[in-house]
């Protein structure tokens, strides 16, 4: 007879953290729900959440360590796995050093207590420069710039929506991504909260998205232009005396004297949106008592990205709305301390990449040139690679030189749950366990979230023989790069109850055991000065840094625009590049087309449902087109994540399902200089039909 349980446990799938309520009968979850008594999320799920059990229960998924043997791979143990590893990695690192070694990190490590926990010993351990993540094609900028103003790269002020009464948004489309930099379970909800008690939320976006749909207005602005928007908003601030003074603020004059080159009438022919509504923005975001201004990737993967993630902080302070209620203001995470107010700042460019000099941020170089590091010969050229919980070679520019890059690697193992487009590279792939199997404590997210909050899962189903957790993993992979033997087991739970006593709220693990519905913390409160580590102890308003790159921004007024430029799309059913393998959520009509304005179309004398070739600097591709007003003219758009019809991968649905690789035709030798950012929206392509 089949034993059936509720179990709750926090969604890992995307920022929104949503909790979860799941049916497990015997060893399986067989339904998943929202959890109506979550303190945060109250309910809510969205078509990925519930098909979590498919996810978990997926027959493709890797549950043994996988060894390269000839053309294929084949099931090893353990310990034959981690022997095989340690006679790959050790060499390398013995005969050329640690700079011949690279590691890429992917973004769900950030939904991973080993990830949290584990990496950083790893990433140490190996002592690599070649340090990559995902965050150099995602939100570094952001990072960036909250790193000069606030002093720390953490940092980062997320809109109050729960109270605001005006929300800017660029960039973002949160009604298909759930949102991100700002964790908020039900984001379409909270927006629609906004228009239900009187407010307003605008969206500049190149395409009307369903979010845009949603709003009270949509702008359409030309990719990769925010930085002019903001700037002439912030022009208008200053001519019209509508600056909010502030306590801890230092900078504002210095950012007026910046902004006096980008008056409304000057910007608006770059970005495409109108002088006059550009100015009547500016007053309205300063008049509104509570307003917030609000920028995501479509803000962050452009050439200026960190001029404009600087700039959205900089509008939100100057019109008074930074660290108010209903502005934008600094979570406070259970299992972090209260600052002191003051710190050491921030900068970058501690060393820097071998083959183009680009500067280290955070910790880490651009992926845009991993590729570069791995074929450029040299003493300490990149010979052996580690990937944990990435897709590469699916979700960076000019991923198709990286592909072929890979195959020139002495060594590579891959701790991911899939053999996919990267990991089929790798001569040994380590598999974590489900999320079922795994405890769950957001250490990235509850840092960003809308309203203070913390939870705890605890693992809903035990280890299956024969696996290990992904902390053991990692651990044992600490121990073959610094030469020690294997620590005792992993107690990330014991590192988080440490964490949350020490932590701003002194709770323990055990009070959010107690708790499997999370403990509310309340709504954001102030938190300046205590939040800010700056030498100076004030919000540096105008960083150097950031003001050197202005001149870059003014320089592209006179460019002529590109004739047809590529944007990206996410779509609610799909995840980055890995749940394509989920059938429910790869059913019914294609989704990776080309989308482009009918205008567009019958210039290039294509229609509905052709194959049109798309080129670019860095690579060409084959897609089906999709005739639509919803993209601006001179603007296409191809999901990311897609291109799943490559050999020597095991993921059955997904390669049934393939679409195109977007990244085939992105640039990895553009990138936004001071974040190293990739740039993955703005792309100049050119399109022709195929004949069929
Ligand atoms: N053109 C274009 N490219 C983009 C973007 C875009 O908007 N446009 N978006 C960018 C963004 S925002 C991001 S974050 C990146 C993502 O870039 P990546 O992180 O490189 O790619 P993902 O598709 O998220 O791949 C995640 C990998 O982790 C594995 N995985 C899943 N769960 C686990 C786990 O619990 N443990 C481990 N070890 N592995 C796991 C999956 O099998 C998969 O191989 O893509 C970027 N690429
Ligand atoms: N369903 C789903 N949810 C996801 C993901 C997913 O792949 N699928 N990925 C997760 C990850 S890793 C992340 S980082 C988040 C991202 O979360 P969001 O930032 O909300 O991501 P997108 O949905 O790609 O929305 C970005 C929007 O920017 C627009 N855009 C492109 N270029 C420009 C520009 O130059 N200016 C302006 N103003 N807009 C521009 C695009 O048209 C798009 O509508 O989503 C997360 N959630
Ligand atoms: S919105 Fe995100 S966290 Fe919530 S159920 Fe969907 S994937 Fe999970
Ligand atoms: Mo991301």
């Amino acid at each position: 007879m089949a034993a059936t349980r509720t179990a709750f446990r926090t969604c890992p799938l995307c920022e929104a953290a949503c909790g979860l309520e799941l049916t497990v009968t015997d060893d399986r979850v067989t339904a998943a729900r929202g959890d109506r008594e979550h303190v945060f999320s109250h309910g809510f799920v969205c078509p990925k959440g519930a098909t979590f059990g498919q996810l978990t229960d997926d027959p493709d998924r890797l549950r043994r360590p996988l060894v390269r043997r000839g053309s294929g791979h084949e099931e090893v143990s353990w310990d034959e796995a981690f022997d095989v590893v340690a006679a790959g990695l050790r060499p390398v690192l013995e005969t050329y050093g640690s700079h011949a070694t690279a590691i890429y990190l992917g973004n769900p490590n950030v939904h991973t207590m080993a990830g949290g926990l584990y990496l950083s010993p790893l990433v140490k351990a190996l002592g690599t420069r070649n340090v990559f993540s995902a965050s150099t094609v995602d939100q570094m900028p952001k990072h960036v710039s909250s790193g000069y103003l606030f002093g720390s790269p953490l940092a980062i002020p997320v809109p109050d929506l729960d109270r605001t009464d005006l929300l800017l948004m660029l960039g973002a489309n949160p009604w298909e991504s759930n949102g991100s930099l700002a964790t908020a379970a039900d984001f379409p909800g909270r927006l629609k909260a906004i228009q239900q008690r009187g407010g307003r939320f605008i969206v500049v976006d190149p395409r009307r998205t369903r979010t845009a749909e949603h709003a009270d207005e949509h702008l359409f602005i030309r990719p990769g232009t925010d930085a002019f928007l903001l700037f002439g908003i912030v022009h208008t601030l200053f001519a019209d005396h509508l600056i909010t003074p502030s306590e801890y603020v230092d900078g504002v004059e210095a950012v007026g004297e910046l902004a006096a080159a980008f008056a409304p009438a000057v910007v608006s022919a770059t970005c495409g949106v109108p002088a006059d509504r550009i100015r009547s923005l500016a007053h309205e975001l300063a008049a509104s008592p509570r307003a917030a201004v609000y920028g995501r990737i479509g803000t962050c993967t452009v050439e200026f990205g960190t001029l404009t993630s600087w700039l959205v902080d900089v509008v939100n302070t100057l019109t008074g709305n930074l660290d108010r209620p209903g502005g934008v203001m600094f979570p406070l995470a259970a299992h972090v301390r209260r600052g002191r107010g003051s710190g050491h700042g921030f900068r970058t460019g501690r060393w820097h990449s071998r083959v183009r000099g680009l500067p280290e941020v955070k910790g880490e170089l651009p992926v845009a040139t991993l590729a570069d590091e791995i074929e450029t010969p040299g003493d300490e050229q990149v010979r052996a690679l580690i990937t944990v919980a990435g897709n590469p070679v699916l979700s960076t520019p000019n991923s198709g030189r990286l592909d072929r890059a890979l195959t020139g690697l002495s060594f590579m193992v891959s701790v991911d749950p899939y053999l996919n487009e990267t990991t089929r590279h790798a001569d040994v792939v380590l598999p974590p366990p489900d999320p079922t199997r795994k405890g769950h404590y957001d250490f990235s997210f509850l840092g960003l979230a809308v309203r203070n909050f913390a939870a705890y899962s605890p693992p809903v189903l035990p280890l299956q023989p024969d696996s290990l957790d992904e902390c053991d993993i990692l651990a044992r992979l600490t121990a073959i790069v610094s030469g020690q033997p294997a620590a005792a087991k992993a107690d990330p739970e014991g590192l988080l109850d440490a964490a949350l006593r020490a932590g701003a709220y002194g709770l323990t693990l055990d009070q959010l055991r107690e708790n499997p519905h999370g403990v509310d913390l309340g709504p954001l409160e102030p938190r300046l000065p205590e939040v800010l580590r700056t030498p100076s102890g004030r919000v540096e308003l105008c960083p150097p840094a950031l003001a050197a790159d202005v001149d870059r921004l003014r320089a592209a007024l006179d460019r002529p625009a590109d004739s047809l430029v590529l944007i990206g799309r996410r779509h609610l059913r799909s995840n980055n590049s890995w749940m394509h393998n989920v059938p429910a959520l790869v059913k019914g009509r294609d989704r990776c087309t080309l989308q482009l304005h009918p205008a567009d179309a019958a210039r290039h004398d294509l229609t509905d449902g052709d194959t049109a070739q798309v080129t670019s600097r860095a690579g060409s591709l084959r897609v089906t087109v999709e005739v639509t007003g919803t993209v601006m003219p001179g603007v296409v758009s191809l999901p990311h994540g897609w291109g799943h019809d490559v050999p020597g991968t095991r993921q059955s649905v997904a390669a049934a399902h393939p679409g195109v690789n977007s990244n085939v035709l992105t640039d990895e030798t553009v990138i936004d200089p001071l974040s190293g950012n990739s740039v993955l929206n703005g792309i100049p392509v050119e399109i022709k039909p195929v004949a069929s």
